[in-house]
C-alpha cells in the first residue's frame, strides 16, 4: 500500500487557489468559497496552513458579505446559507471570527429568518431540508448564537426526517442517504439530542455502505466513492459505532485514489482528482488516525483544536 503523498497534495491545493481561467475553476467559479473552506480545512489537517496568506484570505472572505450579513461563493455573487457556513469555517480556521459583527447581522437577517420558521430552518434558503437545518446549527454554534432559534423545533424537523432503515433523508419521508445522515446526525450531536438514534440500527446500515474495494458508498447498489468516508465515517464515529467498519480496508481505497505523480485525490480510483475529493480523503484519513494528520471534529467539520478554541472562547466570554 502505497502512502499519503502530503507534500504533493499541498502542492495540488496551493495551485487550484491560484488558478483562475481553467475549465475546473470557471465552473467552481460560483462555488469558491466551499473550495477554499475544502482546500483550506486539508491544508491545516495536513500542518500546512502556514503556507498562506491569512490577511488575503480573510479580506476576500468578507468581500462576500452582502448586507443581510449572508456570504456569496464569491464576489459579486447572491448570498445563500451554504456558502455563509463554508465562509464561518474559514474565519474560525484562521481564529478570525472577530471580524463578524454578529449582532449587527443577525439584526439585518442571518438568522432572524430561520428562528421564524417552524418545522426547520430557512436561513438564507427557500426550503425546509435537514441539511440546512445542520448547517444554520452549526453555524450558529460556531458564533455561539444557538439560543436565538428554537432549538427543540429544530430537533423535532430532524427526527420527522427519520425512517424506518434507520436512515434520515432530506425532509420526511425522503430515502435514506449518507450525506443526509451525516446531516442529521451533526444537528443532532450539535444540539445534545443523540438520544433520538437507534444507534445499532443506523449504524448497521451505514457499515452496510463498505463494499469490495473497501470504499464506501452513499446507499445500498451504488459505487464507491472517496467523499463517502466522510458522510459515513463521520456519522458512526458520532453514534459510536465506527469500529464496525475495516479500516485497513478503507485506507487502502483512499490511498488508491491519488495522483501520486500531480497531488491530489479523485472519487475512485484512476479518475480525475479535485479539490472537493482531495478535502475528503484526507479529512476521512484524520478521522481513520492515519499518522501525521491533525484531529477533525465529526460534528464540526474542522479540526479539534479549532473547535476547542471555540469553545473555550465561549468560556472567557461569559
Ligand atoms: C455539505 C453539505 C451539508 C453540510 C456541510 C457540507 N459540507 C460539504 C457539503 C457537501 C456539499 C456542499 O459543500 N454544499 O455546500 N456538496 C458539494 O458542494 C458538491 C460539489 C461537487 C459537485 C460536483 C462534483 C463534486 C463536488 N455537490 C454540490 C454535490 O452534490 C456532491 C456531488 C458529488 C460528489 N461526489 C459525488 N457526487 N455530492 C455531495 O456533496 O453529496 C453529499 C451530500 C449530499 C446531500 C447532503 C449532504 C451531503
Ligand atoms: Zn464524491
Amino acid at each position: 500500500m502505497g502512502e499519503l503523498a502530503t507534500e504533493k497534495h499541498v502542492r495540488y491545493i496551493l495551485s487550484v487557489e491560484k488558478r483562475k481561467d481553467d475549465f475546473q475553476s470557471v465552473v467552481m467559479e460560483h462555488l469558491r468559497m466551499n473550495g477554499a473552506y475544502w482546500g483550506l480545512t486539508a491544508l491545516d489537517i495536513l500542518g500546512k496552513l502556514n503556507t498562506v496568506d491569512v490577511d488575503e484570505v480573510v479580506s476576500w472572505v468578507m468581500s462576500c458579505q452582502h448586507e443581510s450579513g449572508g456570504f456569496a461563493g464569491n464576489v459579486g455573487h447572491d448570498p445563500h446559507i451554504l456558502y455563509t457556513l463554508s465562509a464561518v469555517q474559514v474565519l474560525a480556521l484562521f481564529d478570525k471570527l472577530d471580524v463578524l459583527d454578529v449582532d449587527k447581522d443577525l439584526k439585518s437577517g442571518l438568522t432572524i429568518s430561520t428562528a421564524r420558521h417552524d418545522r426547520g430552518l430557512y436561513f438564507l434558503s427557500d426550503e425546509a431540508s435537514s441539511r440546512f437545518s445542520y448547517i444554520a446549527i452549526l453555524c450558529l454554534s460556531l458564533l455561539h448564537q444557538l439560543d436565538k432559534i428554537n432549538v427543540e423545533k429544530a430537533v423535532n424537523f430532524i427526527v420527522s426526517c427519520k425512517n424506518m432503515d434507520g436512515g434520515f433523508g432530506c425532509t420526511p419521508g425522503g430515502e435514506s442517504h449518507s450525506g443526509q445522515i451525516f446531516c442529521c446526525v451533526g444537528a443532532l450531536a450539535l444540539t445534545g439530542s443523540l438520544h433520538h438514534i437507534d444507534k445499532d440500527l443506523l449504524g448497521w446500515w451505514l457499515c452496510e455502505r463498505q463494499v469490495k474495494s473497501g470504499g464506501l458508498n452513499g446507499r445500498p447498489e451504488k459505487l464507491p466513492d472517496v467523499c463517502y468516508s466522510w458522510w459515513v465515517l463521520s456519522s458512526l464515529i458520532m453514534i459510536d459505532r465506527v469500529h464496525w467498519i475495516n479500516k485497513e480496508k478503507l485506507i487502502k481505497f483512499i490511498l488508491d485514489c491519488q495522483d501520486t505523480e500531480n497531488g491530489g485525490i479523485s472519487d475512485r480510483p484512476d479518475d480525475a482528482v479535485d479539490v472537493y475529493h482531495t478535502y475528503f480523503g484526507i479529512a476521512g484519513l484524520s478521522l481513520l488516525e492515519y499518522p501525521s494528520l491533525k484531529a477533525i471534529d465529526p460534528a464540526y467539520a474542522l479540526p479539534v483544536d479549532v473547535v476547542n478554541r471555540i469553545r473555550l472562547g465561549k468560556r472567557h466570554a461569559i
